[in-house]
């Protein structure tokens, strides 16, 4: 089994939090996305859609979206639950996951994309206004999970989940832009600090973010 992505960076972040908070150890193998190595004939066979992460099963099977990779171990290996208890929790944890990955990492995704200079090689058309629309997006979305986490220690309830996983990246990507946390956004201050302190979360991208 192995994992196609770099491991601190982009999404493959995602599942190397996963796996690092149920104590899996799954290699990850770097592939040069500014070298376009996910461009290759060779690289669409794994995932058509030329990204990572990549999961290869040792029977030949590859999975790709990365919670559908969590969903996997989730499966094989349900301690710590990662994606919910019983039906009411895990749709709970996938509605918190869906709303930060929806609102707040396609909202940041799609500044960055449109107007980080050196994504450009992978995104060669850039298109500035849409960079420009998607800013208040990023600050509504930020100021939607303050309200919940201002009554949760975490962002689906009292417990860690890949929703908290999920929301980790956008933060890495708001640091490359000219996005500040608001200071009203105090909760989701206190619960960044708090993220980013977990031996899971410094193990993979360290403790500044
Ligand atoms: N929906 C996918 C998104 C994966 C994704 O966007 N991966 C980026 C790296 S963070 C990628 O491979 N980009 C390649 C490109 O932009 O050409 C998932 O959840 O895994």
């Amino acid at each position: 089994m192995k994992i196609w992505g770099t491991k601190n960076l982009g999404n493959p972040v995602r599942v190397a939090i996963f796996l690092a908070e149920k104590g899996i150890d799954v290699p990850f193998v770097d592939v040069d996305l500014f070298g376009k190595a996910h461009l290759t004939d060779e690289y669409r066979a794994k995932n058509p859609v030329a990204q990572v992460p990549v999961l290869e099963l040792d029977d030949g099977t590859f999975i790709s979206e990365t919670v559908a990779i969590c969903r996997y171990f989730e499966r094989i290996h349900p301690e710590p639950p990662l994606m919910g208890v019983g039906p009411v929790g895990e749709a709970v944890v996938e509605m918190w996951q869906r709303r930060i990955e929806f609102q707040f990492y396609d909202a940041a995704r799609h500044v960055f994309r449109h107007s980080a200079e050196f994504i450009r090689v992978l995104e060669p058309e850039q298109i500035a206004p849409w960079a420009e629309h998607n800013r208040p997006k990023v600050i509504a979305a930020l100021e939607m999970m303050d309200a919940q986490l201002a009554g949760n220690r975490f962002i689906a309830g009292p417990d860690f989940t890949v929703a908290d996983i999920t929301a980790i990246l956008p933060f890495q990507i708001l640091a490359l832009l000219d996005i500040k946390l608001p200071d009203h956004c105090r909760a989701v201050a206190r619960w960044h600090e708090e993220v980013l302190a977990r031996p899971s979360v410094a193990s993979v991208i360290g403790e500044r973010g």
